[in-house]
Parts: C-alpha cells; sequence; structure tokens
C-alpha cells in the first residue's frame, strides 16, 4: 500500500471520501508532468479567453482544467464540481457524496517565469450544496508545483506532506506539519498601500519599524505572488499571509476566493496549529452565498493574526 493510501486509510473509515482524495492527487500528478514540460510543448502562453473572474486564460489554466475533470469524472463520489475555471458549477455523478471545489492551476500569471504554482481544492459535503462554510470541509489540499512536487492534505486531523517521487508515488515527508506561534516574517503585496485601510497599514507600519517600534522585533518580508508558494512556505516555517479588503477590492469583497482559495487554506492551516481570519472573523465561518465569492484572507502564525485582528478592533 502506497503512503498516501496508507495515511488515507488511517486518516478515516470513509473509503468513498479517500477516493476522492486520491483522485485529487492523481490530477496533480498528472499536471506535474504537464507543467514540466510545458515549454517545450509550447503551452505556457494565454488561451485567448478569460474566466469568471475576468482573468484572462493561459492555456495550462484550462489543460489543468480538464484533468481535474477527467479525474474526478471517474469517481462516482463526487456529486459537483466547482472551478475557478468554469462560470457555473458542474454536476457530476447523481449518487456522488461530496462537492470538490477547485483553483485547478492558482498563480498561473507566474508560469512563465517558472515560479511555483499550484492546485488548490476543497471537499465539501453533497447533502449542504456548495454554499456550506468551510468549518464543514470533509478535506482540504493543494498540489505544489516546485523543485519537489508537494501534495499538502488534511481530512479532521493533522495537516500532512507528501512529496511525488520518480515512479509517481506521493510519499509521506511530513506527517504533522505544525506552523509556529509566532513569526517575523509577513506576506503583502506592499504595492497595494495607497488601498489599505487603516488596520492593515497599521500592522505593516508596526512590522517595518521592527525592534525599533511596537513590534519590538525584527520583520522580514515575502511575496512570491503565488498563493501557493507563500501559504506553503509559511505552512513550513511560519510567517503571515495578507490579501486584506481593500478600497480597490471592496466592491467585489476581497481578492481571493472563498470556496476554493480561502476555505482551504484556513483547514489547512488550522490542521498545522495557525489560524485564519477575514480580520473580523474566521475564514471559516464565513457564510458563503455565491461560488466564486471572493473575501478578505489573513492567515499563518496564529499570534500574528491575532495581532491583526487586534489592529481592526481599535477600528
Ligand atoms: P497580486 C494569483 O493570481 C493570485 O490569485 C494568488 O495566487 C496570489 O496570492 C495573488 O493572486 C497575487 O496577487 O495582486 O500580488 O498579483
Amino acid at each position: 500500500m502506497t503512503d498516501l493510501a496508507r495515511w488515507l486509510s488511517a486518516q478515516t473509515q470513509d473509503d468513498t471520501l479517500a477516493g476522492v482524495i486520491l483522485s485529487m492527487a492523481g490530477a496533480g500528478a498528472e499536471i506535474a508532468g504537464v507543467l514540466q514540460q510545458a515549454p517545450i510543448a509550447g503551452q505556457t502562453g494565454p488561451a485567448g479567453a478569460t474566466n469568471v473572474q475576468g482573468e484572462a486564460q493561459k492555456a495550462l489554466d484550462i489543460i489543468s482544467n480538464d484533468i481535474v475533470l477527467n479525474h474526478l469524472r471517474q469517481n462516482p463520489h463526487v456529486s459537483i464540481l466547482v472551478s475557478e475555471e468554469l462560470d457555473e458549477a458542474v454536476e457530476m455523478s447523481s449518487q456522488g457524496g461530496f462537492i470538490v471545489a477547485t483553483d485547478p492551476l492558482d498563480g498561473s500569471s507566474n508560469l512563465d517565469v517558472n515560479v511555483t504554482v499550484g492546485t488548490i481544492f476543497s471537499v465539501l459535503p453533497a447533502a449542504g450544496g456548495p454554499l456550506q462554510a468551510g468549518r464543514v470541509q470533509c478535506a482540504a489540499g493543494y498540489v505544489a508545483y516546485g523543485p519537489a512536487t508537494s501534495l499538502v492534505v488534511r481530512i479532521a486531523g493533522d495537516t500532512s506532506v507528501f512529496t511525488l517521487d520518480g515512479a509517481g508515488t506521493w510519499r509521506l515527508t511530513l506527517a504533522a506539519a505544525r506552523v509556529p506561534e509566532a513569526t517575523g516574517e509577513f506576506a503583502i503585496n506592499t504595492a497595494r498601500e495607497r488601498f489599505w485601510d487603516a488596520a492593515t497599514r497599521g500592522y505593516v507600519h508596526e512590522s517595518v519599524a521592527g525592534e525599533t517600534g511596537a513590534a519590538g522585533k525584527r520583520y522580514n518580508m515575502r511575496w512570491v505572488g503565488s498563493m501557493v508558494a507563500d501559504i506553503h512556505r509559511i505552512l513550513m516555517r511560519g510567517g503571515i499571509f495578507l490579501y486584506p479588503l481593500d478600497s480597490e477590492t471592496a466592491a467585489k469583497g476581497g481578492r481571493l476566493r472563498l470556496l476554493y482559495e480561502a476555505n482551504p487554506m484556513a483547514w489547512l492551516m488550522e490542521g498545522a496549529g495557525g489560524r485564519s481570519s477575514t480580520g473580523r472573523q474566521d475564514i471559516l465561518d464565513v457564510a458563503p452565498t455565491a461560488i466564486h465569492q471572493r473575501v478578505p484572507v489573513i492567515l499563518g502564525s496564529a499570534e500574528e493574526v491575532r495581532r491583526v485582528e487586534d489592529w481592526y478592533r481599535r477600528g
């Protein structure tokens, strides 16, 4: 039995849930192979279309979405697929007990410059439909296509990390990720400062002031511009990721999507002892109203997320 199959059997008695995760892991392994050859195959360019988000689609966005569709269509336990690349939810198996929400290739604008991108997925119970709070997720995960290909997944217990080996097998490389409670590293796109609210500005300025200010310690800043890359760094060594509500994104509710970016990442962070927030409430408690709903995202080291929430409480 492979590492992933053995891990799944220890995490859940529900073979159908395990099967859905194996389907997404299979899609990730196939996408990894496509991405590694894409520059040679001439697949890194634009697709000439835009998705429901109004973003220019890359050929690889569509290819990755098709790969996920193909793997999930072979699984009778998936009732609905919600994808960033599809305007409407897709009806899959009428007997399916689970809904999958996915960003098939997050950060694809980084593909042309060979930066880590990823596939993010959330698994929900079918009974409640796609618009359920993240708190009720059955599982969540992402595949990070980087120097190594990593699968990070959580059902209800630990958040674990697998690495794809040369034979296409997911090998367990970290059984229980633990996000350090404290951190000295923040991730935010600082070019957006002119749009920030007082809380974000206050938090970032206090962090930049480092040991000379109220934070009383030195900070470093990292921003890859690929959520999976930034989140994986934070999961592995601590940090805080911020894509907060700002004056430019406020009309849309934020930048990042709730069902297939914020909720799965929040679920994984929680499983590793981290926290997630919109600034004013736990992301996992947000009640969705639309499948492509956006939400402010602040997540990572628990103590640091609380610091940001303190800035929001100051008003
Ligand atoms: P910005 C990629 O397009 C993405 O959705 C996330 O992966 C990433 O964290 C964010 O947008 C980057 O946004 O405004 O820095 O380009």
